[in-house]
């Protein structure tokens, strides 16, 4: 059973592992795997996130670069255009927590002069270390996410000899890089990267021994939501995982989670819910 860990956001220490925070997606992309194409216009896209808050977020991650396999990298520029309007749309809106999903540093200053508590890199910082000293400066939050490469060449052949292990040093090893930086220890999130840089085995062992990376110490976040694995175990079209991510979620949440990154906060939120409720409930003699 996941021990309580503490996340400081906004000044605030929240314990985590009381019950599972939900981090809902919000894509500002033409290409995103699943919401591609339907959040572009800002306005679209702000309503989204007022109807995930409504469903039970606790977080909102917005991006405007798609890091599907094979992805290619989108200029600041472009990025900025799609993101800054959707947060500065939600600041002014809902109290939740606000996350930039990106790995450039130009992005990630603008988005937290918007409002943005988080950054949620997919490199863990490697693409941009400088990006480590802008959150320690600005006093956000970070994820931290295990990838194999790039997005554009995580998929090619990726292979481990012991995936837990290697992807807990690789997060340890980050973690130690952020606090170098000068990020505080309770502000920091691990994540182990599910599709990125993965076989279908790797993220199976990965959802099945989240307690190691439990035990690093750091919140840990997992992201399930309609990924490519639950295609390949079902053969279904991204359409159609939601129930393989209901199971997913739930699983992970059984083995150690803290927060669950996800396009159906509804759902998921109930599944959760519900299976927290069985595992609060000790045992009673006679
Ligand atoms: N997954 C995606 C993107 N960002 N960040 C974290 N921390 N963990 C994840 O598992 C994760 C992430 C990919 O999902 P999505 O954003 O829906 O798709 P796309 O990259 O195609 O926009």
């Amino acid at each position: 059973m996941k021990r309580t860990a503490q996340l400081k956001l906004r000044g605030a220490i929240h314990s985590l592992g009381v019950r599972t925070w939900f981090m809902g997606v919000i894509n500002v992309t033409p290409d995103s795997f699943y919401d591609g194409g339907r959040f572009l216009d800002p306005e679209q896209a702000v309503e989204r996130g007022l109807e995930l808050v409504e469903q039970g977020a606790d977080i909102l991650d917005i991006g405007g670069e798609s890091s599907r396999p094979g992805s290619e990298a989108v200029p600041a520029e472009e990025e900025m255009r799609r993101v800054l309007p959707v947060l500065e749309g939600l600041r002014c809106r809902t109290d939740v927590f606000l996350s930039i999903d990106t790995t450039k540093r130009e992005v990630a200053r603008a988005a937290l002069d918007a409002g943005a508590d988080i950054i949620n890199d997919i490199s863990a910082f490697r693409f941009d270390p400088a990006l480590l000293e802008l959150a320690a400066a600005g006093g956000a939050a970070v994820v931290l996410m295990h990838m194999l490469g790039t997005p554009k060449t995580m998929q090619i052949a990726p292979a481990y000899d012991d995936v837990v292990g290697e992807v807990k040093s690789f997060l340890e090893e980050r973690a130690a890089a952020a606090r170098a930086a000068g990020v505080e220890r309770e502000r920091i999130v691990i994540d182990p990267g599910i599709g990125f840089g993965k076989r279908l085995s790797d993220n199976l062992a990965l959802l099945n021994n989240l307690s190691e990376f439990e035990a690093a110490g750091y919140p840990v976040l997992v992201g399930p939501s309609r990924k490519s694995f639950l295609g390949a175990l079902l053969g279904l079209p991204a359409e159609e995982r939601l129930e393989g991510t209901l199971a997913a979620s739930v699983l992970s949440v059984v083995r150690g989670a803290h927060i669950l990154r996800v396009h159906d906060v509804l759902a998921v939120r109930r599944a959760v819910q519900t299976a927290e409720a069985v595992l609060a409930e000790v045992r009673h003699a006679g």
